[in-house]
């Protein structure tokens, strides 16, 4: 089958260029102006723009968090992805502490496998250090895991300072890659026990308790046990100005840091956590938090600047009845938001559109650096001859506002509700087929295939 997209923009991390496309069954078999080729189907793309299939880096499907279970699993998680133009996911395995990695990661796909309607893979999270852990480490990258993830806070997860330096150690003998979720777990638990004692456990208190310079804490201690390990390290969800700091100031001594923020801290802001009602409150629960207006003008600025490679969405969604259990006592209520859906859309319509970032740089942020640097370019990333043919063809000239009851996750609220978004996703198409027409999903069964990961590629 041979598919040729006329009259388009073909957009890359280099730039924007005008030309047709042909697709030859799962592939891009070439680009170029006015291609004379022979197809079994002429797609007429027009006035639009042609993405290579967006990455995102960071979702939660199937998640068990604060004992309940996210509302999206594989499948659906993965249709409202696909409807966003992502075409690949990397969500995360999470072994329990004491559990193998090899265990979490067969669980996890016996999740996802046959489930799931986009491409997809896996980081997997390293909970607990020790010698048995450290030997299955070279058969994950054997099963396509070159990306792992640690955390500085959570208990049930969290690993502490010798620990995160001596798993970097062996990373980096490995040659793999490490997103850490930095926040400093000790002050943030005693803030916690004093809004408690002060019965303050509301949901605005979640803020209160895990303020921006915890977060740039963690950042600074994880960029200094990285320099004693000599490793790079992706900061996930970075979040605030003086986190940043602490990334530049890695950089200056030489580091090879990766930065990650996600579309709810670019585009929402902590005062919604201040809402006297507290279910509308705790529907934005997260961590780290939302922070304040000017932090979201610090990281636009940092994306122009390139101080940021990815925008992924670390999408963990709860319905509004799961967020309620921990109304009066915010602890309870499961952190995470959904987001997977709309990021295409918002960060052309807040990014582009407001030429905060050019369409080249939200090309780099949403597909072609999260494929080189977890290992999927140039399968991924990128639409050239040889690449698959996963294509969103985004149209400028077209908008709608955002609504839950059109949104396909399952948390069934969604934290843009009534944004208006400036162009729209047109169609979505995953390795040669047309999977998303106007905001229809038209693939009936999982096509989703998994993708083993080959090692960093983004410099
Ligand atoms: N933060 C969240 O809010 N949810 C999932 C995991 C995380 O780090
Ligand atoms: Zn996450």
């Amino acid at each position: 089958m041979r598919t040729l997209f006329k009259g388009g923009t073909v957009v890359s991390g280099g730039g924007v260029r005008r030309g047709d496309l042909l697709v030859e069954n799962e592939k891009v078999a070439a680009l170029g102006r006015n291609l004379k080729a022979e197809a079994d189907r002429v797609i007429d793309v027009s006035g639009c723009y042609l993405f290579p299939g967006f990455v995102d880096a960071h979702t939660h499907f199937d998640l068990e968090v604060a004992g309940t279970v996210t509302a999206d699993g594989f499948a659906s998680g993965s249709r409202a992805a696909l409807r966003g133009g992502t075409t690949t996911v990397i969500d995360f395995a999470c072994p329990d502490k004491g559990e193998s990695l090899h265990s979490g990661l067969e669980r996890w796909r016996k999740k996802a496998d046959g489930q799931t309607f986009c491409d997809y893979g896996f980081h997997m999270t390293i909970d607990d250090w020790n010698e048995a852990i450290r030997g299955e480490l070279p058969d994950m990258f054997a099963q396509g895991i070159s990306s792992f993830k640690m955390y500085m806070t959570y208990p049930a997860m969290m690993l502490g300072d010798r620990d995160l330096y001596w798993a970097l150690k062996e990373l980096r003998q490995l040659g793999g890659i490490c997103g850490v979720h930095c926040e400093n777990a000790g002050v943030i638990d005693g803030m916690i026990a004093e809004r408690r004692a002060a019965g303050e456990l509301v949901p605005a208190s979640h803020a209160l308790t895990r303020p921006p310079y915890l977060e740039a804490e963690a950042v600074g201690r994880l960029l200094r046990i990285a320099q004693a390990a000599e490793c790079p390290v992706i900061i996930v969800h970075l979040t605030n100005g003086d986190a940043l700091e602490e990334v530049r100031r890695a950089r200056k001594r030489g580091q090879t840091v990766y930065v990650e923020t996600c579309p709810q801290y670019l585009l929402l802001d902590e005062s919604l956590y201040f809402n006297p009602d507290a279910s509308a409150a705790a529907r934005y629960i997260c961590a780290p938090p939302l922070r304040n207006q000017a932090e979201q003008e610090t990281l636009w600025k940092a994306l122009r600047r390139g101080e940021i490679q990815t925008i992924s969405t670390d999408h963990c969604s709860f319905t509004l009845e799961q967020k309620a259990v921990g109304l009066d006592d915010f602890t309870r209520i499961p952190g995470g938001l959904p987001g997977v859906e709309t990021r295409g859309e918002l960060v052309w319509s807040y990014g582009v559109s407001r030429r905060k970032i050019t369409i080249a740089q939200m090309c780099r942020l949403l597909s072609e650096n999260p494929a080189k640097l977890y290992g999927l370019y140039p399968r991924k990333g990128l639409l050239r001859p040889g690449s698959d043919a996963d294509i969103v063809v985004y149209n400028p000239g077209d908008s709608h506002v955002i609504r839950a009851e059109d949104c396909l996750s399952a948390a069934g609220y969604s934290p843009y509700e009534g944004f208006l978004t400036e162009g729209c996703i047109q169609q979505v198409w995953l390795r040669g087929r047309l999977a998303v027409e106007n905001g229809n999903v038209l693939t009936h069964s999982p096509q989703g295939k998994y993708m083993a990961r080959g090692k960093t590629a983004l410099s």
